[in-house]
């Protein structure tokens, strides 16, 4: 525990004491992140019945939560950006008064951790000090975000250190928003859906989240600081905050090219991160490392080129779906020290979900504390958002770099979407601002885990969509102008690992064939592969992928390559966000449209 009386910073200090008079909580417990702290609360929990301790010699260090069954995402509906201007938040957020939302928050703290332990967590997103990484400190009242914070994010009394007396941090405020009156309030996940604010005020750089446990809407240095907040940070001060994972591409020479990717949900981001190239290529001396898998602050350097952070120190990862065979890397992740949510329980004590394995076991208690058995469930064990919450130091493929202080540099930036119809696999664009653009114009197929009509192409610009911190059309804007102050701009790759055939077939198998585009895209940047033009950019010839231990013909890479002109001109943004680009951006679109005809 730090003792607060060596807190020097009087802003911090007093915004605690300002909190814990509002919040009215038990006692206030400032963390240390030290692991004697983590393992007394994983045993308060596991007292109170909130936790469970999964069989030490299978998974050691880790533990399983369950969450209330209405608090089980992001909630976009209650997410706000409370800019002072409506129209500074933009077509896409909710958005609120700043001055009415604090009202409205003010109630709902006022006396909202009676009976609970106020903890104040300081932590820095990225390596502590490093130029490019952000201090926050987030107040919960909620002990299972304390212990998933440490994983996710650096955890240290050095962090207040850093601060010093002057510093400024970001105040990210949580409460599960159900206060202990009584002890039947004393429930294993408390939590108030009804009440639930996310809110984000981008002027003052304040979060304030009350009546979600749940990842997302309670680990607030992840989506609300790193992204919203960070995002309007960046237009502020000239770096860029992105939904990207980062990384690394050895090549058979040595040479290392770091790549970010924007992918929205569903598209196997955490897969793409951890990549393991095909045997054949690992032979000829392609590696590929992972830097992170969700998040890339982005700066430019005095060199002119961009450099790369993943603020993050842990993965947050779904769990269904993720298997040894989809993503080695990910499994070791999680296989000591993490914590699992929401997934189902073995009766030897470890943990299962649809996907880890090709039979399920005969029996298992689901994310709800049922009985399930595969001869007789109607529902999945494991919810489909469930999570594992892992240290990044577990990471077989961790990149040497990703501690870095001043990141990586990055030659590509890889988008995409789930488009089953019309878009080929991989086009580069043709400079900097088509890449905005095509970034701008990026969606995918709703799938069954998503709200909203299955199948459906739902447009989500840079993947931001849920997370850029203000305007839209200002964020695309900041992009463009990014771009402009470089000497080396990466080139942007549209990629889709998902089209499908007329029998509904994928026509791409995904996974590790997925380096052989990488491994074409490292050696476009290197200046070492041809291309051959297009109306929608530049596109691989088959002879310019290697195919070395991969059966796959020509005319079905031709039909893989190929575009429909309409689905490619459709113009999935909304009309009035459209209307608000930047005008390089329409002129883009024009000359596209221009080329297509
Ligand atoms: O549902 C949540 O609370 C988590 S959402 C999430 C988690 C890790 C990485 N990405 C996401 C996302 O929604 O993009
Ligand atoms: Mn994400």
């Amino acid at each position: 525990m730090i003792d607060p009386k060596t807190v020097k910073n009087k802003a911090l200090a007093a915004w605690v004491e300002k909190i814990a008079a509002l919040a009215k909580p038990e006692k206030v417990y400032w963390c240390d992140g030290s692991q004697e702290e983590a393992d007394a609360l994983f045993n308060q929990m596991i007292e109170k019945g909130s936790c469970i301790r999964l069989n030490q010699e299978k998974r050691p260090g880790c533990y399983y939560f369950r969450s209330d069954p209405r608090d089980v995402a992001r909630v976009e509906s209650r997410t706000f950006i409370c800019s002072k201007n409506k129209a500074d938040a933009g077509p896409t957020n909710n958005w609120m008064d700043p001055v009415e939302m604090k009202e409205k928050l003010n109630k709902l703290f006022d006396g909202c951790m009676k009976g609970r332990t106020m903890y104040v967590i300081p932590f820095s997103m990225g390596p502590i000090g490093g130029p490019i990484s952000q201090i926050g400190v987030e107040i919960t009242d909620s002990p299972y975000v304390v212990v998933n914070m440490r994983i996710m994010a650096r955890v240290s009394p050095k962090v207040l250190d850093i601060l010093g007396a002057e510093g400024r941090f970001i105040p990210c405020l949580h409460s599960v928003g159900k206060p202990i009156n009584s002890p039947e309030d004393d429930v294993a996940w408390p939590c108030d859906p009804d009440n639930t604010y996310i809110t984000h005020f981008p002027e003052t750089r304040e979060i304030i989240s009350i009546g979600s446990g749940y990842g997302g809407n309670a680990l607030l240095g992840k989506k609300c600081l790193s992204l919203r907040i960070a995002s309007v940070m960046g237009r502020d001060e000239g770096w860029m905050a992105e939904h990207m994972l980062i990384l690394g591409v050895t090549d058979p020479s040595g040479k290392k090219t770091y790549v970010t990717g924007a992918f929205p949900s569903a598209c196997g981001k955490t897969n793409f991160a951890m990549l393991i190239a095909p045997k054949a290529m690992q032979e000829k001396g392609w590696h590929i490392t992972c830097v992170g898998d969700d998040i890339a602050w982005i700066k430019p350097a005095a060199d002119g080129k961009l450099y790369a952070i993943n603020p993050e120190n842990g993965f947050f990862g779904v769990a269904p779906g993720t298997s040894e065979k989809t993503n080695p890397n990910a499994m070791a992740s999680c296989s000591k020290n993490s914590i699992f949510t929401n997934v189902a329980l073995t009766d030897d004590g470890d943990v299962w979900w649809e996907g880890m394995t090709e039979e399920a076991p005969k029996h298992l208690i689901d994310w709800h504390g049922k009985d399930w058995s595969p001869d007789t469930a109607t529902t999945p064990a494991a919810h489909p958002n469930s999570r594992f919450t892992a240290p990044i130091a577990n990471c077989p493929c961790l990149d040497e770099n990703a501690e870095k202080l001043d990141g990586v540099p990055i030659s590509a930036i890889v988008i995409g979407g789930r488009r089953p119809k019309g878009i080929p696999l991989v086009f580069e664009s043709f400079n900097w601002t088509h890449g905005v653009y095509l970034g701008a114009m990026m969606g995918s197929e709703r799938t069954a885990a998503a709200e909203g009509k299955q199948g459906e192409l739902r447009s989500d610009p840079m993947a931001m969509l849920p997370f850029a911190g203000y305007n839209m059309a200002e964020y695309l804007g900041h992009l463009v102008k990014m771009g402009k102050n470089l000497e080396q701009t990466p080139r942007f790759y549209h990629v889709n690992w998902f089209r499908k055939d007329a029998d509904g077939h994928f026509m791409w198998p995904g996974f590790g064939a997925n380096a052989r585009v990488l491994a074409w895209i490292v050696r476009r940047q290197n200046g070492e592969a041809k291309a051959k033009e297009t109306a929608i950019g530049s596109v691989p010839n088959y002879e310019d992928l290697d195919w070395d231990g991969m059966e796959f013909s020509k005319e079905t890479f031709k039909e893989l390559m190929s575009f429909d002109p309409e689905t490619v001109a459709a113009q999935p943004l909304k009309e009035e966000l459209y209307e608000m680009l930047p005008r390089s951006l329409k002129v883009q679109r024009e000359a596209l449209l221009e080329r297509l005809s």
